[in-house]
């Protein structure tokens, strides 16, 4: 009876293992890639330094691990983004909602030609309109209405979602707009 007990509670295996999806993640330095990132992976907020080149992280659901590329955003990197977009399952871009009109403009105009790239534009998408606690933020209504998001005649999902601090939130969407769709591929 011992040994069985033993062998029910010891001996069950491994889990099996959760299905794993590759993204991208990119926007302009200091948008908050890194710090969403370290928010999914429960890692500590302090000592973000800013990204040179790329890095990636696992990023562990309960149904899925989502291996997530962040891309750096400096300007003389981001014309080598579209090298590293092959293999991707899904897209999140990250807006500093409180950033002037100028980078706001820049940002859109990087965000149209990531989402129409031919390596991402069937992909499903997460658009974070981040730094909302800052009193300039743009509300996610006023980033919307900002062009931030038009529709580019590929079926895909996407949306819209506020800031890195509401992980709980994040993570609904992102398995929402990402996992189960890549899923169904
Ligand atoms: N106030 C505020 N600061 C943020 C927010 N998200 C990121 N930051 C800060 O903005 C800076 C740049 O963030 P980081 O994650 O390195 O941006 P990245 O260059 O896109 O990876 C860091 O000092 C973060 O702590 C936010 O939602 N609100
Ligand atoms: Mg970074």
């Amino acid at each position: 009876m011992d040994y069985l007990c033993f062998k029910a509670l010891c001996c069950k295996g491994p889990p099996p293992p959760r299905p794993e999806y590759d993204l991208v993640c990119i926007g302009l330095t200091g948008s908050g890639k890194t710090s969403l990132l370290s928010q999914l992976c429960s890692e500590s907020q302090e000592n973000i330094v800013s990204t040179t080149g790329f890095s990636i992280k696992a990023v562990p659901f309960q149904n899925a691990v989502l291996n997530v590329k962040e891309l750096g955003g400096a300007d003389t990197i981001r014309k080598y983004w579209s090298r590293y977009y092959q293999g991707s399952q899904g897209v999140i871009f990250v807006l500093d909602s409180a950033s002037s009109e100028d980078d706001l403009e820049t940002a859109r105009n990087e965000l149209h030609s990531a989402l129409q790239h031919p390596q991402l534009c069937t992909l499903p998408f997460l658009i974070l309109a981040n730094h909302q606690d800052k009193p300039a933020a743009r509300s996610v209504q006023e980033m919307k209405m900002k062009q931030m998001f038009k529709y580019m005649g590929f079926p895909r999902t996407g949306e819209f979602i506020s800031s890195v601090t509401d992980v709980q939130s994040l993570s609904i969407q992102l398995q929402y707009e990402i996992v189960l769709p890549s899923m169904d591929m």
